[in-house]
């Protein structure tokens, strides 16, 4: 916007009052135009140490006027005023010839033409990253100064960012297109799921952490997708909010690093939760802990990891095998974070403790079957259990142990295996997509203090208002098998 007068005026407090509905009119030209400021709408008030901060938005018949603010800072200095509002013309039309819904698809049309020139532009270099159109919301505004005119605002969210379209609601021409937040895409080198699993061997160590030419070759570079941008690893899903040795940082997203290097861990925890709410999205979840997950890593020398609800963090120890070095271990812990996330105050009885527990092995499983090539795929955290178990496979646990209600010891990682084994029959009786999207709906309807038939009830019905009574049947069997119904 030109024509912007920004004025930064200190005036005293009794003068605090803002004049409402000015009228100014330009000085120059042959034929004056009357404008107007129109007028402002409260829309956040702030505290700071000094005193009072108000900001308004310049309106124009209820219409917000692009870019038009004004703000009164109220404090022991006084009132100062930051006016950066932009004369309108006093009879502009506010009634759009333009449907919305045209603007929507000129504003897509827009975005999509730039971020393809963008893509190319920027093959192998730094080049403005421009977001693909996705769901768009338009709402009519008023631009002003002297290119005054009704636009439509277009707002587009995709997964790789946001954009704001301004769509002039007369003739439909795209006034202007910013990109508001861009997700970058960073790289970075991992463990998927572990080294047991991917080298297919049971041999390895940790060598209390050592590099070595074996661990290295498990190593398998990969996109980051959904960073911020910041150049830390925080995204819509994940958040590394602290680090034994600090945070990574990096302002081309570039996080390669070698297990040796406490930051190795940090990437293990953004890679594999960004795949795993990734996946959830695929199945049509849009609210399953659809939020930045904080993670503390290597932050707990003990063998240990945890999922604390009131702080809503997930802490990775660093005992033995770092525990981040195993993606299986992210993903039970992840998958507490879930269930924390759907049903609020989860785990309220020792069943629901065990369900948690037996859901845990269960996701870090299923999270495993696509890069797993078959091996070992029941043996819950391969590469964590070579610190603590001599016979192999090296498993912490398993999902397919065979015990039932019978077996039950009131503890909960041990009754966790007869519910990770039903959920595991579950999923090879009707396979992966259906049975994740089975047991993530069940969960919904979970009670925090539920029981292992309550669960079952709730999973089975899920199957059946999902996939119909064939489907539902063989969840029913896979419960009772368990002698859980
Ligand atoms: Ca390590
Ligand atoms: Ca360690
Ligand atoms: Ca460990
Ligand atoms: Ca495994
Ligand atoms: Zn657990």
């Amino acid at each position: 916007m030109s024509n912007r007068r920004k004025a930064l005026v200190a005036v005293t407090a009794g003068l605090a009052t803002i004049s409402l509905g000015l009228s100014v009119t330009s000085a120059a030209g042959a034929a004056p135009e009357a404008t107007t400021l129109g007028s402002l709408k409260l829309v956040k008030t702030k505290t700071s140490l000094l005193g009072k901060h108000y900001w308004y938005q310049q309106t124009f018949k209820g219409l917000p006027v692009i870019n038009g603010y004004y703000a009164k800072h109220e404090s022991k200095a006084g009132v100062q005023i930051a006016d950066g509002r932009d004369a309108v013309p006093a009879n502009l039309d506010v009634s759009a010839k333009l449907p919305a819904a045209t603007a929507n698809t000129k504003a897509a049309e827009a975005i999509n033409a730039k971020a393809a020139r963008a893509r190319i532009a920027g093959a192998d270099k730094e080049a403005e990253k421009v977001p693909a159109a996705g769901k768009s919301t338009a709402q009519l505004a008023v631009i002003g100064g002297p290119d005054a005119r009704l636009v439509w605002s277009v707002t587009s969210r995709s997964n790789e960012g946001s954009t704001r379209s301004l769509v002039d609601a007369d003739s439909g021409s795209v006034v202007e297109s910013k990109v508001l937040s861009d997700n970058a895409t960073g790289h970075g080198s991992v463990f998927d799921p572990n080294p047991v699993v991917s080298e297919q061997n049971e041999q390895l160590t940790d060598n209390n952490d050592k590099n070595s030419d074996e661990l290295f070759l498990a190593q398998k570079n990969v996109i980051l997708r959904n960073l911020d941008g910041s150049g830390k690893l925080n995204g819509p899903y994940v958040n590394i909010k602290e680090a034994k040795g600090g945070v990574a940082q990096n302002k081309n997203n570039n996080f390669v690093y070698q297990r040796a290097n406490d930051k190795f861990e940090q990437v293990m925890a953004y890679y594999h939760v960004n795949q795993t709410q990734e996946y959830i999205h695929q199945l049509g979840f849009t609210e399953v802990n659809n939020e930045s997950q904080d993670f503390s890593i290597n932050t707990f020398d003990g063998d240990n990891s945890f999922y604390d609800p009131t702080a809503d963090m997930i802490t990775m120890g660093e005992g033995g095998v770092d525990d981040a070095e195993d993606a299986e271990v992210i993903w039970h812990e992840y998958g507490h974070a879930i269930q924390d996330d759907v049903v609020p105050g989860y785990g309220e009885s020792l069943q629901a403790g065990a369900i948690g527990e037996g859901f845990g092995d269960y996701w870090a499983v299923t999270m495993s079957v696509p890069v797993s090539k078959g091996f070992e795929l029941p043996c819950v955290m391969d590469w964590d259990a070579t610190s603590y178990t001599s016979t192999e496979p090296h498993c912490l646990r398993r999902t397919d142990t065979g015990k039932t209600t019978d077996d039950i010891v009131g503890q909960v990682h041990d009754d966790g295996e007869i519910w990770s084994n039903a959920l595991w029959d579950i999923h090879q009786a009707l396979g992966r997509t259906k049975a994740n999207k089975v047991v993530l709906e069940g969960t919904f309807f979970y009670a925090p203090d539920t029981s292992f038939a309550d669960a079952a009830r709730v999973t089975v019905q899920a199957a059946r208002l999902l996939y119909g009574k064939a489907d539902a049947q063989k969840v029913t069997d896979a419960f009772k098998a368990r002698k859980i119904l």
